[in-house]
């Protein structure tokens, strides 16, 4: 099992790097930066993070095919694997709804729409000259003018018709989940993808809200604003999966309403921070760890907040997980 952490550019570039390398030092193996338009850009980050590490591997974590075109992503994420000499990775999903609608972009076939893409990507990358006639993409014999190696996909899913065209099109999948039970509906489904196209070979990540402190408290205090933002969008058969009661989901999505963070923290129960999350001290996120590994994850990515502090929090991570558990 190897251990990612996930890097939100709202936050300058600079600090980026610097947890990039202090995560590089703790033994984490992936980088993943998240791609919203609002955020300083991604590919910016990751060149600054590629100049400054030596051995981690980094990639957008993930990008999406309405935004930005096939063929820019093809040639990003070559240049990110030539700066890093190789340890470029492409993390790449339908999009979020929410963020798109904004910049009035309709969300129209999204998975259809992705498989083109990592189509289009694929035949660049492997020096074609790409003719495509897609429902979204027409490629007229479009080629790469410098030359780039085969570079591991993932494919940021959830839903069902996702969960499996990941399995068919990925190397792997990164899924924004936390629970055993999640991995147990999600896994199989990746499964038949894989089996459709006799794949055997698949990193399964758990991409996971994740809060550590040596002080189990102060940990599942920061993580409360991210569980509760989860809760708030998420659908009523999770709940019925994690045995959460409507009412307490009712509570956070008022409070959130009113951006009544005050109220939010306090509405997140503890049955909604096992669901939703890895937090708690070292001991308590090694055990949840132990179980994700268990059902079949992977790869742990430790997705916001990391901790109460992030630099603590990564330092907690490397000494007390990567190099006492060797994971
Ligand atoms: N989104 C971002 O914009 N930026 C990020 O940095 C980001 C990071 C990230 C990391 C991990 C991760 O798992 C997701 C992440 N996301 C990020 C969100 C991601 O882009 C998606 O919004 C998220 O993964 C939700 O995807 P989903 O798997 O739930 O897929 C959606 C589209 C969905 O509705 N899927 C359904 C399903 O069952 O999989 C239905 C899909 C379907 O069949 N639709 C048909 C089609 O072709 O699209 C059309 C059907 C019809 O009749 O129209």
């Amino acid at each position: 099992m190897s251990f990612g952490i996930e890097f939100l550019p709202n936050m300058e570039v600079e600090k980026i790097v610097n947890y990039s390398c202090l995560a590089e030092e703790n033994g984490f193996e992936n980088i993943w930066v998240t791609d919203h338009y609002n955020n300083r850009n991604v590919y910016a980050v990751l060149a600054m993070i590629a100049a400054n590490t030596n051995r981690i591997k980094i990639g957008p974590g993930v990008t999406n095919s309405y935004q930005i075109h096939p063929a820019v992503t093809a040639s990003a994420v070559a240049t990110i694997n030539e700066l890093s000499k190789g340890r470029g990775v492409l993390g790449i999903g339908p999009g979020d709804k929410t963020t798109l609608s904004k910049l009035g972009i309709k969300f129209e076939k999204p998975a259809k729409r992705l498989k083109e893409a990592v189509d289009i990507i694929k035949g660049l990358w492997a020096g074609e000259s790409v003719k495509y006639d897609g429902e979204f993409f027409d490629i007229n014999g479009a080629k790469m003018d410098f030359k780039t190696e085969d570079i591991p996909i993932y494919i940021g899913a959830q839903g069902p018709v996702m969960l499996k065209i990941a399995g068919m099109i990925g190397d792997g999948v990164l899924i924004n989940a936390s629970n055993p039970k999640d991995f147990e509906v999600s896994i199989p489904l990746c499964k038949e993808g894989m089996k459709e196209v006799g794949r055997e070979d698949f990193d399964i990540v758990a991409y996971t809200c994740f809060s550590i402190d040596k002080e189990s408290k102060k940990a599942k205090n920061a993580a409360k604003i991210v569980v509760g933002f989860i809760v708030a969008g998420s659908p009523d058969i999770v709940f019925e999966r994690h045995n959460i009661d409507l009412e307490d989901v009712k509570k956070i999505r008022e409070a959130l309403g009113r951006f009544d963070f005050g109220t939010l923290k306090k509405s997140v129960t503890d049955e909604m921070l096992d669901a939703f999350s890895i937090c708690g001290s070292p001991e308590e996120c090694i055990e949840k760890i132990e179980k994700l590994y268990k059902v079949g994850v992977t790869q742990i990515v430790a997705g916001s907040p990391v901790g109460p502090n992030m630099e603590t929090s990564i330092k907690i991570i490397g000494e007390e997980i990567l190099q006492t558990k060797g994971l």
